[in-house]
């Protein structure tokens, strides 16, 4: 299975399976000179993990991530970063029946398509633990971002099936929030949705925005390597999204040119409607981002499916599963806007004229 590596100066390379005995990543082309400890980039796993509340997976997972190459006396040396996890919570006698089984809505069908093989158990290498990675890749780039540039990245969580969550927006709040919502207030009402819909057994989809604040003016080419373009490879490869919007996204349908240009003065724009970039470049402008995360596929309301023969047969999904992947999604996305950042940034150096 090729393409398991994103980006172009910065690349990071994931590998391993949900119920493998470890997974991990090579990240490649950080500079050196970056202070970063294995403390700092386990509290964003922190973020991330399952068994945070009630609302999600209650695998648990220490994610105690080991950095086994690319550093000395705590800085990084500009050499590939090698970073480790052992996986040791996998339970997958969950996962026996789903063996010859497709989940509709799951990889489990494609997969099985494409390769002729799968590893069943947590949905293998299509698993939501891949995540782990990226977020354990996205703290360093997060903080090369913040050193380098004092680029700010936050992201949260902007609706929960039908519930907005955003009407109110105190940033503080967000870290403790067990949603990620900018908004104590409505946090109530999200646990007696989530509360209800886990006992009905289903699950239900959510936005996660996020925003990039002091952006440099310049990042992104024209053509082929836009920023946006980017960004949405980025956020299109994170499990169960199935929509990217920048800056107005859809609602630009529906636009006036006159609504939808953001007016410019010498004290600068006068809205934000394109999202920080504009003809893929950046503006300087905060770089804003929303993403549609599908509601997840392993349910335990029966349906009917087919199995590997395509005999018809009803599915039943065991094991401890998120009801709401987006509630977990705010870290990835800020991790993959973080990564698609650098990568932009280190590639805009390379262009710069004399
Ligand atoms: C996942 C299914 C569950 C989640 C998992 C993602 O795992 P399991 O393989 O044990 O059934 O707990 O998430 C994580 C382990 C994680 O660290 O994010 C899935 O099907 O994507």
């Amino acid at each position: 299975m090729s393409f398991n590596t994103f980006g172009r100066a910065l690349r990071l390379t994931t590998w391993g399976e949900s119920h493998g005995p470890a997974i991990g990543c090579v990240l490649d082309g950080c500079p050196p000179g970056l202070a970063i400890s294995e403390e700092e980039i386990r509290a964003e796993l922190a973020r991330r993990a399952t068994g945070r509340s009630r609302h999600t997976s209650q695998r648990r997972e220490k994610d105690e991530v080991k950095i086994l190459s690319g550093m000395f006396e705590g800085r990084t040396t500009g050499t590939p970063i090698s970073l480790f996890i052992e996986n040791t919570d996998a339970r997958s006698r969950d996962y026996s029946e789903i063996s010859r089984q497709y989940r509709p809505g799951h990889a489990d069908f494609t997969y099985d398509a494409k390769y002729g093989t799968r590893d069943y158990r947590g949905g293998g290498r299509s698993s939501a633990r891949e995540t782990t990675m990226r977020v354990a890749a996205g703290a360093i780039a997060r903080k090369w971002l913040k050193q380098e540039y004092d680029i700010g990245i936050q992201g949260w969580l902007a609706q929960l099936g039908p519930i907005r969550t955003d009407e109110q927006r105190d940033w503080d709040v967000v870290d403790d929030s067990p949603f990620f919502v900018p908004s104590t207030d409505i946090v109530p009402e999200l646990e007696g949705f989530m509360d209800a819909l886990r006992k009905s057994g289903d699950s239900v989809g959510a936005r996660v925005n996020c925003r990039a604040w002091n952006v440099p003016a310049g990042l992104g080419e024209p053509v082929y390597g836009k920023l946006d373009a980017d960004l949405a490879t980025a956020m299109m490869s994170i499990n169960a999204t199935k929509g990217v919007e920048i800056g107005a996204g859809f609602d630009s349908v529906a636009q006036k040119g006159t609504e939808h240009r953001d007016e410019m003065t010498p004290e600068g724009f006068l809205g934000n409607q394109a999202g920080g970039i504009l003809g893929g470049i950046s503006s300087g402008q905060e770089v804003v981002v929303s993403v549609a995360f599908k509601p997840t596929s392993s349910l335990r309301i029966p349906c009917r499916s087919i199995d590997v023969d395509g005999q018809p047969i009803e599915v039943v999904t065991k094991g401890r599963h998120d009801p709401c992947v987006g509630i977990r999604a705010t870290p990835i996305v800020e991790a993959m806007m973080a990564l698609t950042l650098m990568d932009h940034v280190l590639r805009h150096r390379g262009q710069i004229g004399t």
